[in-house]
C-alpha cells in the first residue's frame, strides 16, 4: 500500500485522523515516533525555518524539497500544505504531478489569492479567489493525479476572510463537486462554534478537516461528535522548538560552563538513533563481506 492509500485507509478506519505539523525531516521523524497518523508539511513552519514570512515568499521547489525530505524519512503519510497552489490551475497541474511522484500522500490548496498571507496573522490579507478559479484548480489537480487515493484537500477560507458561513458552505459544495477529496474548513476564532456550525450544516460526503490553533481548547471527543474526520496540529512543533532554543541560548550565553544546560538537550545518542547512525557499522560490515566475496579483500 502506498502512502496515499494509507491515508485513505486511516480515514476509513479511525474515528479521527491525528496529523501533526513538522518543519523538516527530523521533526517529521519525531512526529512519526510519537504515533501520529500523518505529518503536515505546513507553509508557516517551513517558511519560519527559512526565516521568511508565510506569505508566498518561498517557491514551490523549496516547499516541495521540505515535504519530500519528510516523505523520504518517514513511513507515515505526509500531507503537503501547498498554499494557493503557487499560481493558477496550470501551476496546480504541475505541482500535483511532482508531489504525487515523490510519494507524498496528498496536498492541500486554499482558496485565497496569490500571494497569500498566513490566515492567523492579525489584519492579514485574506482576499478570496473567485469560486470559479479555485474550482479550476481542483479540476486540474484531479485531472493529473494518477492514483485515485492521492488526496486533494480543498481549504475553505471564507470564515477566515469574514465573508461568512453561507459562502463557506456554498464553496465547500462546489469544491466537493469539482473533485476535492476532503474539505478543510479553517477558522481563527478562539472557540470552535463556527466550525461546529459548519459541520452541522455540511451534508456533503467529503470528510472534514480542521486546524484548531486558535480554538485549541476544543476536545478530540467534541471534534469526533461533530463529524470532523481529521485534526491537524499545524505549528506546535515549530513553536516548541523555537521556545526550547530561545531558553537554551539565553542560559548558554551567560554560563561559565555547559553543566547547567545538559538536561535541556537530548543526548547525542538519541539523535544518532533517529538518524540511524548506529546502522552505519553493520552496513559497513555487510559491504566488507561482499567485497571479500568479490575478491577485493582477503
Ligand atoms: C500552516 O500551518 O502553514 C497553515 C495553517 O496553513 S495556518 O497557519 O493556520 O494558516
Ligand atoms: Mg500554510
Amino acid at each position: 500500500m502506498n502512502q496515499s492509500e494509507n491515508l485513505v485507509n486511516l480515514l476509513e478506519k479511525k474515528p479521527i485522523v491525528k496529523v501533526c505539523g513538522a518543519y523538516d525531516a527530523m521533526s517529521a521523524k519525531l512526529v512519526e515516533a510519537h504515533d501520529f497518523d500523518a505529518i503536515w508539511a505546513g507553509s508557516f513552519a517551513i517558511s519560519a525555518i527559512h526565516n521568511v514570512p508565510d506569505a508566498s515568499i518561498l517557491t514551490m521547489t523549496e516547499f516541495f524539497d521540505a515535504a519530500s525530505n519528510m516523505a523520504q524519512s518517514c513511513e507515515i503519510p505526509v500531507i503537503a500544505d501547498c498554499d494557493t497552489g503557487y499560481g493558477d490551475a496550470n501551476n496546480v497541474r504541475y505541482l500535483v504531478k511532482k508531489y504525487e511522484n515523490a510519494g507524498i500522500a496528498g496536498i492541500c490548496i486554499e482558496d485565497k489569492t496569490f500571494p497569500k498571507q498566513n490566515s492567523l496573522l492579525k489584519n492579514g490579507n485574506n482576499q478570496l479567489l473567485s469560486e470559479k478559479d479555485f474550482v479550476a484548480k481542483i479540476l486540474a489537480a484531479n485531472d493529473v493525479k494518477q492514483n485515485k487515493a492521492f488526496s486533494i484537500i480543498a481549504r475553505v477560507e471564507a470564515l477566515i476572510s469574514g465573508i461568512g458561513m453561507e459562502e463557506a458552505l456554498k464553496r465547500a459544495y462546489a469544491y466537493e463537486k469539482a473533485g476535492a477529496d476532503l474539505i478543510l474548513i479553517h477558522s481563527k476564532k478562539i472557540s470552535p462554534e463556527e466550525i461546529f456550525e459548519f459541520s452541522e450544516s455540511w451534508k456533503g460526503s467529503s470528510p472534514l478537516v480542521v486546524i484548531p490553533t486558535t480554538y485549541y481548547s476544543v476536545k478530540i471527543d467534541e471534534l469526533i461528535s461533530h463529524n470532523i474526520k481529521m485534526v491537524i496540529y499545524a505549528n506546535q512543533t515549530l513553536r516548541a522548538a523555537h521556545l526550547a532554543l530561545n531558553n537554551l541560548l539565553g542560559k548558554m550565553k551567560d554560563a561559565n560552563n555547559m553543566d547547567e544546560i545538559q538536561n535541556e538537550m537530548s543526548p547525542m545518542d538519541d539523535i544518532f538513533k533517529l538518524q540511524e547512525m548506529f546502522e552505519i557499522k553493520s552496513q559497513e560490515k555487510d559491504i566488507e563481506e561482499k567485497l571479500r566475496k568479490l575478491g577485493y579483500i582477503s
